[in-house]
């Protein structure tokens, strides 16, 4: 079983990442996990914090030799902007925070208590936990990209792109747009919502694609991939709705124009669907299409101009506190979004195939193949 933990507050000394479950014999490629970091901290519409910090992870626990030896794995991300010790305390509660919730809950009179470890910094963790079950999947051939596909009110056409396309373009694009015309709309309107005090929200969409059939399982409700999958996403900080495939357009539709029809392909000796409106995932197991997942993010709950709010000691009306903070953050959180998916997926993956080392995972997953294969399921 694959599981993680994140630990660490915003302007605390560092966040961290204990995974168990890796496989003993995979190599821990440092470079590859501080791309990811990089690719995090992008984005257009990110605020001062991004010019300040540098993500690097430094590994310590769980490797030799840069090559995992089936203990936990621990990942440290130290960080430049340590200074909780100095900072205000925060009385007026934000809306859109947990700060007043995690003040009740948790009997502060300080959210600064809750709002750093409440903070979307902790994300920089979950993407060091992503990496590493990135790079188990890569090691199968399994390839994730993210692109957003809104920002605030303007949506992108993505139509008819490719896996590689929608990848270089969302790579090459400083809202993850692959729509080149929509990506000029969207940073006017963060630009718009900068000018104004205000914050913006938006979809983004993970693609995985050369997932094999058959991870999760119909068997009982808490297996179903597509419930782990939705959970995973849905936690990321903001984030307020899941769909997978078509998800949220298929409630409108027919269910002729939804399902996915079966064909039998006798070149490749094995069934392919035409479409994939249920974005790989049928009865919670994956069908071999590949998963897609999309979040909805909500505005930035910090803002320029302030909401609204109470001050927890005095009870009089004043203004929410505001904090240094992102105008969007909708393009990191697509990082984050694929850092969460890879985990869900690679710990399916580990339950189906097991190896408590990866060539013993690999021979269980070349046996799978070749099974259905042989008998004629693939
Ligand atoms: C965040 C507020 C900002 C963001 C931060 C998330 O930080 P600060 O208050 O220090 O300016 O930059 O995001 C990160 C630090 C990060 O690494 O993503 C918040 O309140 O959630």
């Amino acid at each position: 079983m694959l599981r993680y933990m994140t630990a660490g507050e915003s302007h605390g000394k560092g966040m961290m990442a204990v995974l168990d479950g890796v496989p003993a014999g995979l190599d821990m490629d440092e470079v590859f996990i501080n791309g990811e970091l990089a690719r995090r901290m992008t984005g257009y519409g990110r605020g001062k914090r991004m010019n300040i910090e540098k993500d690097r992870i430094e590994v310590i626990a769980g490797c030799k030799a840069n090559r995992t030896i089936g203990s936990p794995v621990g990942l440290l991300i130290h960080n430049r902007d340590y200074r909780i010790e100095e900072l205000p305390e925060v009385t007026s509660p934000r809306p859109g925070h947990a700060d007043l919730a995690g003040m009740q809950k948790y009997d502060f009179r300080d959210a600064r208590n809750v709002l750093e470890r409440a903070s979307a910094r902790e994300t920089a963790a979950r993407v060091a936990a992503g990496a590493v079950a990135k790079l188990i999947l890569n090691e199968f051939a399994v390839r994730i990209l993210s692109h957003v596909v809104m920002i605030g009110k303007v949506r992108a056409d993505t139509k008819g792109l490719s896996f590689d396309e929608l990848l270089a373009l969302a790579e090459g694009s400083d809202v993850r747009s692959a729509d080149k015309r929509a990506a000029g709309r969207m940073r006017e309107e963060i630009d718009k919502a900068a000018k104004a005090g205000d914050t913006l929200g938006g979809v983004f969409e993970v693609i995985t694609e050369g997932v094999p059939p058959g991870l999760g399982s119909y068997a009982q409700w808490d297996r179903r991939l597509d419930g782990a999958l939705a959970r995973s996403v849905m936690s990321i900080q903001a984030v307020k709705a899941v769909s997978i495939g078509e998800g949220i357009e298929a409630a409108g539709m027919s269910g002729a124009r939804t399902h996915d029809a079966i064909y039998y392909d006798e070149a490749k000796e094995s069934f392919k669907r035409a479409t994939n409106n249920a974005g790989g995932l049928e009865g919670g197991v994956t069908n071999g299409s590949a998963v897609v997942v999309r979040g909805f993010m909500k505005p930035i709950a910090t803002l320029g101009s302030p909401l609204r709010s109470v001050d927890i000691n005095t009870k009089k009306e004043s203004a929410a506190a505001t904090e240094r903070s992102d105008i969007t953050a909708v393009p990191a959180c697509a990082v984050v979004a694929e850092a969460v998916v890879a985990f869900e997926i690679a710990s399916a993956f580990l339950e189906k195939f097991g190896g408590d080392s990866m060539g013993e995972t690999r021979r269980n997953f070349e046996a799978y193949g070749r099974h259905l294969k042989e008998t004629g399921l693939s």
